[in-house]
């Protein structure tokens, strides 16, 4: 058994559990429940990570592994699944579509950071919102390149990132702006690895 630092709102998290279930994978990890503030660093999580992030999984040896991607990597071998495709026609295309997708997630936390501060500095959310469009609009551009792939761990991401819109960005009616992504979107929505981890409060 192994344990996973968890939240059920982080689209970090959610995209390491999407693995997990469809590596079929998900009854090996045990969930705790993390908050991981960012003022206020938990010791039992900084025991696992000294970064104090979440997901973090803790192994049967005691020892971890952070960083999503890490993690998810980890399951894929342990599963011999197939989500890092390693040909390379396939491989730099799915790490390239991995990076953009989460790297927009970083960008979707920060702005909601800055956009809860009391004051915040309307340049920084002119520059988030600005790599959102950007990065949105570069993923609405190559859906026929992204309808041919499969589940990996591009389009796993890619999902989350999607549906972390749906939970903290409604106001972006991103459907309306990027049509092809919502296209895109609508079989992963439906998908028993989507449904059975969607975000929710408390
Ligand atoms: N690069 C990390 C990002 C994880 C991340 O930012 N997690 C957030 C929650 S969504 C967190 O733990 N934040 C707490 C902090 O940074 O103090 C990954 O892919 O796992």
């Amino acid at each position: 058994m192994m344990t996973l630092h968890w939240s059920p709102r982080s689209p970090f998290v959610r995209k390491v559990l999407v693995c997990a279930h469809e590596l079929g994978l998900k009854d090996r990890l045990t969930l705790v429940r993390t908050l991981a503030s960012t003022k206020e660093p938990p010791e039992a999580l900084m025991r696992d990570n000294p970064l104090s992030k979440i997901p973090t999984l803790v192994l049967d040896d005691g020892s971890s592994l952070m960083d999503s991607v890490v993690i998810c990597e980890y399951l894929n071998d342990m599963a011999h699944g197939d989500l890092f495709p390693q040909a390379a026609g396939q491989k730099w295309k799915v790490l390239r579509w991995h990076a953009l997708a989460n790297g927009l997630m970083d960008v979707l936390i920060l702005w909601r950071h800055e956009r809860e501060r009391p004051h915040p500095e309307a340049p920084l959310l002119a520059a988030y919102a600005k790599k959102f469009h950007a990065s949105m609009s570069r993923f609405n551009a190559e859906v026929p390149a992204l309808s041919l792939q499969g589940v990996d761990i591009a389009t796993i991401t890619l999902a989350c990132m999607l549906g972390y819109l749906d939970y903290r960005y409604v106001d972006t009616a991103w459907r309306e702006g990027y049509p092809a992504l919502a296209h895109w979107f609508k079989p992963w929505e439906a998908r028993d690895s989507m449904l059975s981890t969607r975000a929710v409060d408390g």
